[in-house]
Order: C-alpha cells, then sequence, then structure tokens
C-alpha cells in the first residue's frame, strides 16, 4: 500500500463518523487527484516572473514588458509539437499563432479562460507550469484567481524583487505555507543588484530575508538569486525535478494541510462537549450556562445580520447579471437586425438562419462566462478571526458555477418549453378531432373543390406569346401568296410569255403545281394520247414524258408548233386522211383540252387576281391586326414586368414575415435560457446563504443546546460521554500529530 493511501486508511478509521465524508471529499480532490504536477509562478507585477520562464525555456516565448504584462493565466505543458491555444469557459480550445499568443496573453479577451503553450521540451514531462498575471495587479479578479491557483497547486516559485520581501509578500508566503505546498522563493533581478554592489553599494543579506519571512509567514526557506539572462537556472531545474518526483508526498502535504483545520474545528467542538460534561457544581453550571447564553446572543446577531448581508450580495448580483443580460440581448438584437436587413434572396435564408444560431449561440456562451464571473464573487462575508474560532464557524467556501452548467440549465429550459408547446398541440389536435363534426367535413371537401377548380382555371390561362406566333405564320405565308399572285398576275399582263410563266410558276413549287392540279390533270390526258399522234416529233414526245416537264408554256409553245408544222399532202388517200383526219380531231380534242386548261388557268389566276385584291385588303387589316398585336405584346410584356415585380415584392415581404419570425424565435430562445440561468445563479447564492451559512448557524445553535442538554444530563450520562468524547478526542488529536 502507497504511503498517501496507508495514512489516508488509518485516518478514516481514527476519524469520528460524522466527520468523514468531507475528509473523504477532500482526499478524492487532493489526494487521489491523476494530474501532473502544478507549479505556480508567484510574485508581484513586473518582478519577472515571465522572464524567468523564458529563461528556463531558453526562448522569447512569453510576453515580458516593464508595466503589467501578463493578463491571462498560461499553462506551459510538454507535447511532442509545439502548439499554443486558447481555452474558452467550455473547454474549447482555439489553436493561435504566435502574434495571436503574444495578444491572448497581454490582453486576456473576454470569456477566455486560460492559454496553453505546448513545447517538446523533455523536462517539461510530468509539469503544469503556470504562469499568472502578478500579485497586487489592478484586477481584483486577478488576485481572487491567483490565490484560486494557489489552493490547487502542488508547488510555487515565489518571486521577490531584489528590495526584499514586502508586506503583500509576506501575506501572500503564509497562504502558501498554511496550504502546505513545497515552495522556492527567488529574488529575482540579481543582476541589477550585482551592477549596484559593483558600484559600491551595501549587498542586501538574504539571510536576513529568509529570517523575516520565517517570522512573518512562518515559513523556513533558502533564498536563491535569479536573473533572465540565465543565473539560477540550474537550481530551479533541478527543484521542479525533485518536486515532480515527490509528488505524491507533496500531495500527500497538501492533503494534511487542509485536513488541519477541518480536525481542529472538531477537536474544538469535541472540547466544548467535554466541558459541558464536566460540569458537576451549581457554580460551574451557572458559568457555562451563562456563557452559552452569550454565545448564543452573538450567533443570533451574526443570523439577524447575515439577512442584510444576504439580501445586498443578492441584489448586487442580480444587477449585475440584469446589465450583462441587457447588454447581451441589445448586441443580439443589434446583430440580428443588421443580418435581416440585409437579406434580399431565399438563396441566403440557409445562411442567414446559421449566422443567426451562431449569433444566439455566442450571446448565450457570453453571459453564461459573465455568470461564472459573477458566480465566483458571493458570499464575501468578513468574520473576525477571533470569532471563527470561538463560535465555531467556518464558513464554507462559496462554489462557483461553471459557465458549461449555466449553458446546460439554459438549453435544458429551451428544450422542456419546446416540449411544453408540443404537447399543447398535440391536445389541441385531439380535442379538435372529438369535436368535428360531419357538416364540418363537408365543408372541407367543398372548399377543396372549390380550390381545385380555382386551380385548374389558373392552369389553363392563354399566354400572350402564343397570339405573337400566329401573327408571324401569317405574315410570312402572305407574303409567300403575293409573290406567287404577281407572278401570275403578269402572265396576263404579257401574254406572249404566257407558257413561259406558266411553266415558271409549275416549277416554283409544289404547292403551286398543286393550285393548278386540275390543269395537270388534263395535260396528263393529252400526254397519254399523244402516241397515237403522228407527225409529232419524238423528242417532244420524249419531254412531254417528263413529269416534271409539265408545264403549260412548254406544252402550248410545242403544240403550237406542230399545229403551224407544214403538212405535205400529195396523194389523198382517205384511209390516211381518216386517220389524219382522226389525229387532227384528237388534237382539236386535246387543243381544246389545253384551252379549257388554259381558261381554267385564267380562271385561277382571275381567281388570284381576286383574291390579291382582297389580299390587299387582308395585308391592311393584318397590318392593322399586327399593330394591335404590337401592342397587346407591349401590354402583355408590361404586366408580365409588372407580375414579376409584384411576385419580387412578395417574395420579399415573405422572406422579410420569415426574417421577423426566426428573429422573435431566437430573442425568445435567448430570454428563456437567459432567465433559466439567472434563476441557477440566484438559486446558487440563495442556497449558500439559506442552506449552508444558516445551516451552519443553526447547527451551531444548536450545538449550543446540547452543550446545555448535556451539562444538565445525569452524573452517569456525562461520564459515558465523556470516555467516548475523550477517545474521540485522542484519535483527533492523533492524527493531527501526524499531520505535518
Ligand atoms: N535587469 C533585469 N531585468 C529583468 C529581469 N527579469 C525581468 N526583467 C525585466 O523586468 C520587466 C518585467 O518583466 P516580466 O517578466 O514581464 O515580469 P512579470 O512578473 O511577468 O510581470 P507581469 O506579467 O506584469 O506580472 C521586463 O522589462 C523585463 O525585461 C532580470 O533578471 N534582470
Ligand atoms: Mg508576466
Amino acid at each position: 500500500m502507497s504511503e498517501p493511501t496507508a495514512f489516508f486508511s488509518e485516518l478514516l478509521s481514527s476519524l469520528p463518523s460524522d466527520w468523514q465524508a468531507p475528509v473523504e471529499a477532500l482526499a478524492a480532490d487532493v489526494l487521489h487527484a491523476n494530474t501532473p504536477l502544478r507549479l505556480v509562478l508567484l510574485g508581484g507585477f513586473s518582478v519577472g516572473k515571465s522572464s524567468l520562464l523564458n529563461m528556463l525555456l531558453q526562448a522569447p516565448l512569453l510576453q515580458t514588458a516593464l508595466e503589467e504584462t501578463t493578463a491571462l493565466p498560461t499553462f506551459i505543458e510538454y507535447a511532442a509539437e509545439r502548439s499554443m491555444s486558447l481555452i474558452g469557459p467550455d473547454g474549447s480550445q482555439l489553436p493561435l499563432d504566435d502574434a495571436q499568443f503574444a495578444h491572448v496573453t497581454t490582453h486576456a479577451p473576454e470569456g477566455a479562460v486560460c492559454a496553453v503553450l505546448n513545447l517538446p521540451q523533455p523536462w517539461l514531462k510530468g509539469v503544469s507550469i503556470i504562469d499568472l498575471p502578478g500579485l497586487g495587479s489592478t484586477s481584483a479578479h486577478h488576485r481572487e484567481y491567483t490565490l484560486t491557483q494557489v489552493r490547487h497547486a502542488d508547488a510555487v516559485l515565489y518571486l521577490l524583487s531584489p528590495r526584499g520581501p514586502s508586506a503583500a509578500d509576506m501575506e501572500t508566503l503564509q497562504i502558501i505555507q498554511q496550504a502546505g505546498k513545497r515552495v522556492k522563493v527567488l529574488v529575482t533581478h540579481w543582476d541589477e543588484v550585482e551592477a549596484a554592489i559593483a558600484r559600491g553599494e551595501k549587498a542586501p543579506s538574504l539571510e536576513q530575508w529568509a529570517q523575516q519571512i520565517e517570522r512573518a509567514a512562518g515559513l523556513r526557506v533558502r533564498l536563491a538569486t535569479s536573473h533572465h539572462d540565465g543565473l539560477g537556472r540550474e537550481d530551479i531545474l533541478d527543484f521542479v525535478e525533485r518536486a515532480r518526483d515527490d509528488l505524491q508526498s507533496i500531495r500527500l502535504r497538501r492533503f494534511q494541510a487542509e485536513l488541519r483545520p477541518v480536525l481542529e474545528n472538531a477537536l474544538g467542538h469535541n472540547a466544548e462537549q467535554q466541558r459541558a460534561c464536566e460540569v458537576e457544581s451549581e457554580q460551574q453550571a451557572q458559568a457555562l450556562h451563562q456563557e452559552l447564553i452569550e454565545r448564543k446572543q452573538r450567533l443570533a446577531d451574526f443570523k439577524s445580520n447575515l439577512y442584510g448581508e444576504q439580501q445586498a450580495d443578492r441584489s448586487r448580483l442580480s444587477q449585475q447579471a440584469g446589465a450583462s443580460v441587457r447588454q447581451q440581448r441589445q448586441q443580439l438584437v443589434q446583430q440580428l437586425d443588421e443580418q435581416a436587413a440585409n437579406l434580399s434572396d431565399e438563396t441566403e435564408w440557409a445562411h442567414f438562419g446559421q449566422v443567426g444560431g451562431q449569433q444566439l449561440d455566442a450571446a448565450i456562451r457570453t453571459i453564461a462566462s459573465q455568470f461564472c464571473e459573477l458566480s465566483q464573487h458571493y458570499g464575501a462575508l468578513e468574520l473576525p478571526a477571533a470569532d471563527i474560532v470561538e463560535l465555531n464557524l467556518r464558513l464554507p467556501v462559496p462554489e462557483p458555477v461553471a459557465a458549461e452548467d449555466f449553458i446546460d440549465i439554459g438549453r435544458l429550459t429551451q428544450l422542456q418549453q419546446a416540449l411544453t408547446e408540443q404537447q399543447d398541440t398535440e391536445q389541441a389536435i385531439c380535442q379538435k378531432q372529438v369535436s368535428l363534426q360531419v357538416h364540418d367535413m363537408d365543408e372541407h371537401a367543398q372548399t377543396l373543390h372549390a380550390l381545385t377548380l380555382q386551380q385548374q382555371a389558373l392552369a389553363s390561362q392563354p399566354l400572350p406569346m402564343t397570339v405573337q406566333q400566329t401573327g408571324n405564320g401569317n405574315g410570312a405565308f402572305i407574303g409567300r401568296l403575293v409573290g406567287e399572285v404577281a407572278d401570275i398576275g403578269l402572265m396576263f399582263v404579257n401574254p406572249t410569255i404566257v407558257g413561259a410563266k406558266v411553266a415558271a410558276l409549275v416549277g416554283k413549287g409544289a404547292k403551286v403545281a398543286k393550285a393548278v392540279s386540275t390543269t395537270v390533270r388534263v395535260v396528263k390526258g393529252v400526254q397519254q394520247g399523244k402516241t397515237s399522234v403522228r407527225g409529232v416529233p419524238q423528242p417532244i414526245m420524249e419531254k412531254l414524258g417528263g413529269l416534271e416537264m409539265l408545264s403549260l408554256g412548254y406544252w402550248g409553245e410545242r403544240m403550237g408548233q406542230a399545229l403551224s408544222g407544214q403538212m405535205e399532202i400529195e396523194v389523198v388517200d382517205p384511209q390516211a386522211m381518216a386517220e389524219r383526219e382522226a389525229a387532227l380531231a384528237e388534237l382539236e380534242l386535246q387543243r381544246q383540252a389545253l384551252r379549257r386548261a388554259l381558261s381554267r388557268n385564267e380562271d385561277i389566276a382571275n381567281e388570284r387576281q381576286l383574291t390579291g385584291w382582297a389580299l390587299e385588303h387582308s395585308q391592311k387589316e393584318q397590318a392593322r391586326l399586327l399593330g394591335e398585336l404590337e401592342q397587346l405584346k407591349q401590354h402583355a410584356e408590361q404586366k408580365h414586368r409588372e407580375a414579376l415585380q409584384q411576385q419580387q415584392q412578395n417574395r420579399l415581404n415573405q422572406l422579410q414575415r420569415s426574417s421577423e419570425k426566426a428573429r422573435t424565435q431566437w430573442l425568445q430562445s435567448f430570454d428563456r435560457q437567459a432567465s433559466a440561468m439567472d434563476e441557477l445563479l440566484h438559486n446558487r447564492v440563495r442556497s449558500y446563504w439559506e442552506d449552508r451559512v444558516e445551516a451552519l448557524l443553526n447547527e451551531r445553535l444548536q450545538d449550543i443546546d446540547l452543550l446545555a442538554e448535556q451539562a444538565q444530563a445525569s452524573a452517569q450520562d456525562k461520564q459515558a460521554t465523556l470516555v467516548i468524547l475523550a477517545e474521540q478526542a485522542q484519535a483527533l488529536q492523533r492524527t493531527l500529530d501526524t499531520l505535518h
């Protein structure tokens, strides 16, 4: 069994049972903590703490200056790689570069708890060195924090200026001594002392200073010297190494130092009880009675004062907490408003939501850390040391609340609220379902139907674009027709080129060919009969054979030639005549057919001409329609633009409404969380005053009643109690004696 464990087991067995729980808690806190050696550097500001660390680390890593420099506690620890970071109240780590590290350690940004410098220097293994703001610094908070660090430290490097120990140094050294820390005291700036000696000044007596310290602070130390150029480095590294090796016994010493007042309290109370049991004569009983009455009166006075103290403390905290919440809320409102004003598009919505949430979170975290700071400064009650001992009134140390606890309670409240709202909604739905009637259902169905119809009507509305397209198509068609009609018209203006023009017309394209399809059919009939026509030259026959050559001009021209061709009739051959006549008749037939075809063409041309007039009119109408169409188009475009603008405006309004809603929800969430955190702070303070301080006072008052009762008990009972008390006192004393 290791030394601390063996000591602790023995201690517990010797303690009266009602003192065991607080001692176990203390042991868990100090004795059994598995953490590196905590070494703090202490001393007045500008005494050279950071310079000394730079000297030990052999690099200018920490900021030094003549004025108050270190503002943020800085932990220096071993790691395989060099890194720097800033620790937030929730334990978050923000990596820093050299410049940022220099800035934060000298400016202590709001909400930061400490900075950490990790270095791969082997001598730092198993050690956590803490560079603190100087004692006696302008900030009261710094002093508070420094003393807390002293409480939790295992070892202290205490730096004295070359002027020797001041009253403030003595006070702190006494605290350190009582807390059982391993201490090394150094006189810094020794180079300046050496320079002064060289100038002929008297050397200070380190021995004398050590004696003064022993007298004033009860601490026996050997004073060492150092300066930032390296003096004392080996000595200090040796101290660190030994302290690390002796960590267990240092912690045991710390534990014992903190245990001492607890045991002394118990022993004091035991002595009072024994005195009460030892009362024998009436006179002694009277004296004790008188003493108890006086003590009770003092406690009662103290208790009634306590109410005023408590009220003052609570209202001070309440004001500070309120101011902090108001400031954060105002800032949050401003941030959310700015963000909402910049919101102009739905695509920014996700980003808006994300940033708003982050701003709310940051505001909550800021008040959490401010509340955490506030929670370190309540319950300040100055009691004269004599009263503390005499009345056995060692007040409990007020416990600060961690920022994370505030955040947790805020979130919890918010979740509870959300849950309640959800339950309310569900309940409302259930109630509605119960009271729902059939006619309500019909009414809903009809409304749904009406809505569907409206939707359909909207969907079927024509768009302006359709009208425009139609107009364009007509224009093109009319243009094409006009060209063709002009072609046909020209044929009639100059009948000599009738054939060629008709052929050109036919050749122009499929559409006109279709228009003269009747003619084509006639011509085809003529073509089919031509083989029996004698006297028609073969090439003509072949040309007539091609459908693509079915041009009226061509045919007319050729036919004319054939008919005008000279026929030589020398012998009248009736058969030949008959044949010729038949051929002529045939040709006549064909000519007639052609004439008919031509007249059909004429009709068509006339028709077309007439149509041309109609078209002219139609063109005008078309132009008018086109004008109207253009107007309509412009009107439609204008409407379209207006609709787009309206749509844009609607979207903006919708966005604005949504952002307003989000803003309200964020602020509600902030209010809810802030008020839960405020409640936690007040509950903690109230519980400290009412549950702990008042409870302690009540305990003491009860003690007095118990003592009075014990004094009144029978001689036999007193004797028995005395035996038990004496045994307990012995055990307590034995334990106390084992403490260093
Ligand atoms: N001559 C001399 N000057 C020193 C020595 N140590 C520190 N200084 C100077 O004293 C000033 C204060 O030194 P710091 O190291 O910043 O002191 P500190 O104790 O860390 O100060 P705070 O952070 O403000 O509490 C600086 O200008 C240092 O250069 C030393 O041994 N000799
Ligand atoms: Mg410093």
